[in-house]
């Protein structure tokens, strides 16, 4: 049986494994008939050629590193937004405009691990400026600029291990937080592995947005114990002014965690007051730390720089009481997510037969009543049953992550009974199920982690797919399931694959980002020191053994297009300016031997790339973009001679 969802509920891990690959190896005939593919559904997605989608939506790649922008209800692909993965496409990390991008304290990294997009909101509403994502090995959040889809900044996460619970957004976008997922020594220092309980230890990081620019700042850092700080939710409307962080291995073990991390009933919510760890912060009461950490901006010409910072400021709840508070929460639970009114905290407990819901106005009165169990390093724990509202009994088993409608409904996914289930929050009664094709993670409704959800919609996020898809040797697609939500009943209208692993995802209605998007870069703003804004100044200069070119490129030519008097030894520096003005007309550029990739130049901007000759001879260089109907001929040759050789440096202008 595919969804062995009544099945009792067992926190025995053994248990737990064989359910998960119960629902992995799924029976497909039954599926494919429980699936949806009515002419209903079809025309609920269908969106006729040369018509919009009403939202866009953002997916992370998870392991591809980037961002993917899908338009629903269609489920149609519009762009990959290449963030903490190099990506040649768009010569992305490989241009040297983009490249300090990738920077971070270890060195260029040319690829992370992207889980969870977040929207920037006014007022708990979003508010279509930015999109922010985590990468979750080499610890960073990243900023999207929404009205060029493309990424403007990434800040690393000092002596945190595994930004997990990142980059989730506060009502004003404030903060985006981020947390230790992974405890090590903090700060890092060499210690036996076996000493985890003594030296390691957790950070729940903010990093401040500007209002104005965006711009990101490591505000400040809170030290925690050592469990594993999981994912996120900061709060909204009453709850303002707080986060909540879930947290698993409250056991501190540091090996065969499946097992080992499985023991205790209930784990934590960290309840952060990060209003008044600002006034902390602000009295002095935080401790500078050493840190290591990149900082990658691109300026207002489209230049990336990066700067590595060296110190952190870190508070210790011991010096700012109160600033933290333990919310006793059932089994090892993943997801935390608070409802659109801001009073209820739903935890995902992968490993618990229930759905906790905590109260926040019920916190507040334990806190005033100090109706605590005991404390763990300075850190009060507050009794179960003096914050929590209500438990949702039996829902599924695997209950990972949780959104709302604005019905008062919540959905959580179950990950280990395959399905998505809708519960009424005030009372935790479910109101219906509906079977997903398979193990679904996260799950989205457009709006659905903010004051005002959209509706209309719930997306499953699928881990497995077998048997949904044409196979595609060993490496399946995985899947976004699209869900009706507008009836009493969840109906599923449509499959479509992904790129890389959908972790979580946002969507936004179109109208409010689609006339802010950017159509072409002012040529006469342009201000890369590498420009060439005509014909007529395009050029070629020796400087040693670098040789720079100056190019321009419209359609269907590069000036200049021969170039000689470069020889083997030389660096050869091509600067590509796109003189165009016309919205949709990129131009490419790529010559023979390249170790890069091609660049690809959007109007009025400059891009360059590197060029390292390994033998001599003539070759070619090209447009790769389709531009024109003499595309084919928008081409040229650069010669290469031997060292000591003395052809002069040479090339034809538009003079
Ligand atoms: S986590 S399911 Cu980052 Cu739940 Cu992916
Ligand atoms: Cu320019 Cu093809």
């Amino acid at each position: 049986m595919a969804h062995p969802r009544f099945a009792k509920a067992s926190a025995f891990v053994g248990f737990v494994l064989l359910a998960g690959a119960a629902a992995r190896s799924g029976c497909g005939k039954a599926a494919q008939q429980q699936a949806g593919g009515t002419g209903d559904a079809a025309s609920r997605v269908y969106v006729a050629p040369g018509s919009y989608d009403e939202f866009y939506a953002f997916m992370s790649g998870g392991y591809s590193g980037q961002v993917s922008v899908y338009g629903l209800p269609s489920g149609r692909l519009l762009r990959v937004i290449p963030v903490f993965s190099q990506d040649a496409q768009d010569a992305w990390g490989y241009s040297e405009q983009t490249k300090p991008m990738l920077m971070t304290g270890y060195g260029f990294i040319p690829w992370d691990d992207a889980h969870h997009p977040s929207l920037s909101m006014t007022d708990g509403i979003q508010d279509g400026r930015w999109l922010f994502i985590n990468g979750n090995n080499t610890p960073r959040i990243a900023r999207i600029d929404l009205a060029e889809m493309d990424t403007k900044e990434i800040i690393e996460i000092p002596n945190s291990a595994g930004n997990h619970a990142s980059p989730f957004t506060t009502q004003n976008t404030e903060y985006v937080v981020g947390a230790t997922r992974f405890s090590v020594p903090t700060p890092q220092k060499d210690v036996p592995i076996a000493s985890y309980k003594e030296n390691f230890s957790g950070l729940i990081s903010f990093v401040a947005v500007d209002k104005t620019t965006g711009k990101l700042t490591l505000a400040f850092q809170i030290h925690v114990p050592g469990f594993d700080y999981d994912l996120a939710r900061p709060g909204k409307g009453p709850s303002h002014g707080w986060a909540f962080f879930t947290s698993y291995n409250s056991e501190q073990a540091n090996t065969l965690l499946e097992r080992n991390a499985s023991q205790n009933d209930k784990d934590y919510i960290a309840a952060v007051n990060w209003k008044q760890a600002e006034q902390c912060v602000a009295q002095g009461k935080a401790d500078t730390w050493p840190a290591k950490y990149a900082h990658n901006w691109m300026d207002g010409a489209n230049i990336a720089h990066s700067e590595i910072l060296t110190s952190a400021k870190v508070l210790e709840v011991s010096k700012c009481p109160g600033v933290v508070y333990y919310l006793p929460t059932p089994k090892s639970p993943h997801g935390a997510d608070v409802n659109p009114t801001g009073e209820y905290i739903v935890a995902g407990g992968k490993l618990a037969a229930l759905i906790p819901v905590h109260s926040f106005a019920k916190m507040q009165q334990a806190i005033a009543d100090k109706a605590f169990e005991k404390e763990i390093s300075g850190i009060p724990v507050i009794k179960y049953e003096a914050v929590n509202m209500c438990e949702v009994q039996q829902p599924g088993l695997g209950p990972l992550h949780n959104e709302f409608d604005d019905q008062g409904n919540a959905y959580t996914s179950m990950f280990i009974s395959s399905e998505i289930v809708k519960w009424r929050v005030k009372d935790c009664t479910v109101l219906d199920r509906i079977p997903v094709y398979y193990s679904i993670g996260h799950l989205m409704v457009p709006g659905g982690d903010t004051k005002k959800p959209w509706g209309k919609y719930v997306i499953a996020l699928n881990k497995i797919t077998k048997d949904r898809y044409l196979p595609t040797g060993p490496e399946l697609a995985q899947s976004a399931q699209l869900i009706d939500i507008t009836g009493d009943k969840m109906k599923l209208l449509l499959d479509f694959p992904t790129i890389g692993e959908p972790h979580y995802a946002q969507a936004i209605p179109a109208s409010l980002i689609r006339d802010k998007q950017m159509k072409t870069y002012p040529l006469a703003d342009n201000k890369d020191p590498d420009v060439t804004r005509t014909e007529k100044d395009a050029h070629v200069v020796r400087k040693g053994k670098a040789v720079h070119v100056y190019l321009t490129a419209i359609r269907s030519h590069f000036m200049p297009d021969n170039i000689e008097g470069v020889q083997l030894g030389d660096s050869v520096y091509f600067h590509v300016t796109n003189v165009e003005q016309d919205w949709d007309v990129p131009h490419g550029f790529a010559v023979t031997g390249a170790r890069n990739s091609e660049l690809l130049v959007m109007p009025g901007q400059t891009r360059t790339v590197i060029w390292v000759p390994e033998r001599i001879g003539v070759f070619p260089f090209y447009c790769t973009d389709f531009c024109s109907a003499l595309h084919q001929e928008m081409q040229g040759y650069i010669r290469v001679s031997a060292p000591g050789s003395n052809v002069p440096i040479a090339f034809n202008s538009g003079k």
